[in-house]
């Protein structure tokens, strides 16, 4: 897989040569190539942004430099025989990034990012590529920061991660907490290593039992127990026919009740917790 980057600051691309995705890059699974956006500035200021038309706060990133810059990465990357190029615009306003799109970005050839500073990129710029390539404005979370790079580093390694032969573990990703498909796709439960005993710690003792049987109840119960708390939405959102008897043993126990008349029929739902007055 081919990546571009074009950014105002490289430097915040340095941790692409670094761990999982660092070593794609050198054993040749990932071909990373980063772009400094001044490069195409012809200033003496090199100046990428200017006011919005229609006034406001803050500033707009200029249409001239991205198109000279897109259009040259683009060119360079056909000449090395790269095809089908997908334009991942990272934006809070774009949809969600996703388990689900990290699979679908990780089966095309070649991804090229603009990360935005400022109030993010003219618009015409995102329009005029969308006409020739798959376009993505993509959103990591409900929150603002201050440019798109992070979200390039965090698109970049959820995808490195999914490459054939970039893992170890080929069953490594089955079982991610929100891999696409799982039939009910629950948070992940804690784990434990050696030493046995940790200042006064000690593992539980379903986990040396021996029990794979008994193991894998523990583990699924914690599993709902954890997403229970941090994310009851999932709860909410589940095909209840992910869940069996044992399962809905435990849901009822964390105060889940199947409801008759949810679509589908039997989803779950809890009551709102009692508030103090
Ligand atoms: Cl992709 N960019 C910025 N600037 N803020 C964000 C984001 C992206 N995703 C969430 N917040």
């Amino acid at each position: 897989m081919r990546l571009d980057v074009v950014t105002i600051f490289p430097e915040y691309l340095e941790p692409l040569n670094v761990s999982l995705v660092g070593k794609a890059r050198a054993r040749g699974q990932l071909d990373v190539h980063v772009h400094d956006l001044r490069s195409w500035t012809y200033d003496r200021h090199n100046t990428v942004d200017d006011t919005p038309y229609g006034g406001g706060p803050g500033m707009v990133m200029k249409t001239g430099p991205w198109g000279d810059a897109l259009d040259t990465v683009l060119a360079d990357g056909y000449e090395a025989g790269s095809r089908a190029p997908a334009l991942i615009v990272p934006t809070p306003s774009g949809r969600p990034f996703t388990q689900e799109l990290a699979v679908h970005l990780s089966e095309r050839p070649w991804l090229v990012f603009t990360p935005a500073r400022y109030e993010g990129i003219d618009r015409r710029v995102i329009d005029e590529y969308a006409t020739r390539m798959d376009v993505y404005e993509v959103s990591i979370g409900d929150y603002v920061l201050a440019g798109g790079e992070a979200a390039v580093l965090v698109v970049t390694e959820a995808v490195a991660r999914l490459l054939p032969g970039v893992l170890g573990n080929a069953e490594s990703h089955q079982d991610d907490s929100f891999a696409p498909g799982a039939m009910a796709h629950l948070l992940e439960g804690p784990v434990y290593t050696k030493p046995p005993h940790w200042r006064g710690r000690e593992i539980p003792d379903v986990l040396v039992s021996g029990h794979h049987g008994k193991i894998a109840r523990w583990r699924r119960d914690e599993a709902l127990k954890r997403t229970t708390a941090h994310r009851p939405d999932l709860i909410e959102g589940a095909d209840p026919e992910g869940f069996d008897k044992k399962d809905r043993e435990m849901l009822s126990i964390l105060g889940w009740e199947p409801d008759p008349a949810g679509e589908p029929y039997g989803r779950f739902w809890r009551k709102a917790p009692d508030v103090e007055e």
